[in-house]
């Protein structure tokens, strides 16, 4: 319960709630948000909503106030869990991350940004040179992230393209010597519009223009180039990287026409434009666009594309090369922040902050393979999530010494395993429908779902569904697939550019040596997935949950569905029964008393029993309160809200009269 916050502004944290129930939680969520209240608690999980609007709350002065202190003594904020997970680390030699979700534009990359901004902040108290070039690498390799992962898409003007997932290094004295960052492969296939191949490309384009616009106008520009040039990107590198974007915007104006059986380009100024950015003969070039080269048996042949294979390609190198330019700078930034030449037994244990800003769950009109992987992602994340919740909770009681009872829950270790399970899962029917030669269908695949998966509880098909997250399966072959055709990677190997080239390794193979089939899209973001969860299951987990409370960023507006939509699928009402089924509150002895001292005779104003914790006992006994509460070793539990809303109410009571005795006192009226 947080401490300096009045009922005015509705219960700082959710588990105070006398009631849990949905209408509850969202009145005191609006309440909360209506009051400029942005950040609430579930527990140790910050609950946020997007206040679209410049908040006051993360100067200076705000980080001396949650710097040191513990979780409930401030009102609820960022800064706080940026500090427990800190001081997790730094105290207990703990690996820890914060896992930051919600869906597009609920301000997960802002939270991101100022968690990163405090531990700037409180790092590195005597200047040493070498963290603060750490530190300016970390926050410099954001800029250069943001301008070429970010687009303006319909719900954010800054949307992030990617999931990120970033390690902070730290040495035994707490201060940053480095870092890591994984990207998790969406964009191309991320957003609303992207629903079919046929228009994603030219449409995936106008985003990579948007991104282009956003790093021309002026400043930020300079900002970018400024930021490339210390992270050590020589100037040939900057301008490819220009080059590249510049390509794929090129490629969204091509287009192509048929002249009886041959196959031509409608714009051929385009093409010659391309070849110049791509450092390419222009004929080159139209010939990638136009054919592919196919070995049959021990000939090989230049196969002419129809207009529509053709329009296929176009797109696919589009978003390749995109990707591929965001993973080369990520790689690039890698090699640069990397730690390098550390020594356990010189500097201590190296330990580890991860921070992930990673796309919320998506349930549109028309979901698609898209949402699938999104949603994908947020189960298994959700199934980590109360795993961790749970055994951070049951390890404080073993800590404490206190007896633990085991808590039911929804385990969606099976809704995981529908996706992502060998041979039966979702996305192994998919592969094997991928495999298949000859004309692969979408229905084939839906087929294949029905023969499989037809006896599974969470599985129906759309001929029977009544289900909340309803998936078309349309496109989902072509997407996973993710082809891109051999020509093009050998255009961009060949090319005179050697940033192409380094950039393209496989396209030295010539067609008769590529034998090995690429790994699909949906098998790639799995391992990926696989290994993230991997990676965060070690670690000390921290949670911010983001709430974005209209569409149209209005700081005024608290949609109520909106806001109950997100509430739910982020399962925060799950969340905070599960806080509560254990003990809903938990503080140490003599900050215990140092709240409460006055409400007993025994403790007010100071006690003469042996220690805090008999005199806490001796004050609950004396309330009527000891059949509700554990003693830990140096925590006492309080199991449920009734009892502490009692104490406060009884505190509350006490103070008044306090402030009565004391007017009276000066009035000299006593
Ligand atoms: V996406 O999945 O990358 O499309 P995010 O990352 O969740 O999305 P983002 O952090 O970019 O959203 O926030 C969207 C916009 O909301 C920002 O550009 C700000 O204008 C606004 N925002 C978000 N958080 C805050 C905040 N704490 N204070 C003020 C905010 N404005
Ligand atoms: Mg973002």
């Amino acid at each position: 319960m947080a401490e300096h916050e009045s009922l005015e502004f509705g219960k700082a944290d959710f588990v105070l709630m006398d009631n849990v129930c949905m209408e509850d939680f969202m009145a005191n969520l609006k309440l909360r948000f209506e009051k400029g209240r942005i950040y609430s608690y579930i527990g140790e999980v910050v609950v946020s909503v997007n206040p679209y609007r410049a908040m006051n709350i993360y100067g200076r002065d705000a980080v001396e106030q949650y710097r040191n202190r513990e979780l409930y003594e401030r009102p609820p904020h960022l800064f706080a869990i940026a500090d427990a997970a800190y001081k997790a680390m730094k105290r207990r030699n703990k690996d820890t991350c914060i896992v930051i979700s919600g869906e597009s534009g609920a301000g997960k990359t802002e939270a991101s940004k100022y968690i990163m901004q405090y531990i700037a902040a409180i790092t590195n108290p005597n200047q040493r040179a070498e963290v603060e070039r750490v530190k300016n690498m970390l926050l410099k390799s954001n800029c250069v992230l943001e301008a070429f992962g970010n687009a303006k898409t319909n719900r954010n003007d800054n949307s992030s393209r990617f999931g990120k997932y970033m390690d902070i290094n730290f040495d035994f004295k707490g201060d940053p010597i480095g870092g890591h960052i994984s990207n998790y492969l969406l964009e191309k296939v991320r957003g609303p519009y992207a629903q079919g191949p046929s228009c994603s490309g030219a449409l995936g384009c106008a985003k990579y223009y948007t991104t282009l616009s956003s790093i021309n106008d002026g400043a930020d520009f300079k900002a970018v180039a400024d930021a490339m040039k210390v992270i050590g990107f020589t100037s040939e590198e900057t301008l490819t990287a220009y080059k590249i974007l510049a390509t794929t915007l090129h490629l969204g104006n091509l287009t192509f026409g048929v002249d009886g059986d041959v196959i031509l380009i409608q714009n051929p100024k385009v093409v010659s434009v391309i070849g110049e950015l791509l450092s390419t003969p222009e004929d080159n070039v139209e010939k990638a666009l136009l054919f592919r080269t196919v070995a049959t048996g021990r000939d090989v042949i230049d196969k002419q594309h129809t207009a529509q294979e053709a329009g296929y390609g176009r797109d696919a190198l589009a978003k390749a090369m995109y990707e591929r330019l965001f993973c080369w700078i990520v790689g690039r930034i890698n090699d640069v922040i990397e730690v390098k030449n550390y020594d356990a037994r010189v500097h201590g244990k190296n330990t580890v902050i991860g921070v992930l800003d990673i796309y919320g769950f998506e349930i549109f009109q028309n979901n698609s393979f898209e949402q699938f992987c999104i949603n994908y992602c947020n189960e298994k994340l959700q199934q980590l999530f109360i795993q961790l919740v749970l055994k951070q909770e049951q390890e404080e009681y073993q800590r404490e010494g206190i007896p633990w009872k085991h808590i039911d829950y929804f385990n969606n270790q099976i809704i995981v395993d529908l996706v992502e399970q060998q041979h039966k899962g979702i996305f192994s029917v998919l592969d094997e429908a991928c495999m298949n030669v000859g004309k692969v269908t979408d229905e084939v695949f839906l087929q294949g779902l029905n023969g499989k998966l037809a006896k599974h509880v969470h599985y129906t098909s759309r001929k029977v569904g009544r289900n909340r997250n309803l998936y078309s399966v349309v496109g989902f072959i072509d997407k996973n697939k993710d082809t891109l055709f051999q020509d093009f990677k050998r255009l961009l190997y060949n090319s005179s550019n050697p940033v192409f080239k380094a950039m393209w390794p496989e396209g030295k193979l010539r067609i008769t040596e590529v034998t090995k089939r690429p790994l699909t899209a949906a098998t790639l973001f799995k391992n990926s997935m696989i290994s993230l969860v991997e990676n965060l299951a070690c670690k000390e987990p921290y949670y911010v949950r983001c709430i974005k409370p209209n569409d149209v960023k209005s700081p005024l507006l608290f949609e109520q569905e909106r806001c109950r939509h997100q509430v739910e699928y982020l399962g925060l009402l799950e969340n905070v029964r599960v806080r509560r089924a254990g003990f809903a509150y938990r503080q140490t002895y003599p900050r215990f008393l140092q709240r409460y001292k006055m409400i007993s005779e025994f403790t007010w104003p100071n006690h003469d029993l042996p220690s805090d914790r008999e005199a806490v006992k001796r004050l609950l006994q004396g309330c009527g309160f000891d059949h509700d509460v554990a003693y830990g070793k140096t925590k006492v539990f309080v199991r449920t809200p009734r009892t502490l809303f009692s104490l406060e109410a009884q505190r509350a009571d006490m103070l008044q009269r306090i402030v009565l005795f004391l007017q009276k006192v000066w009035r000299g009226t006593l």
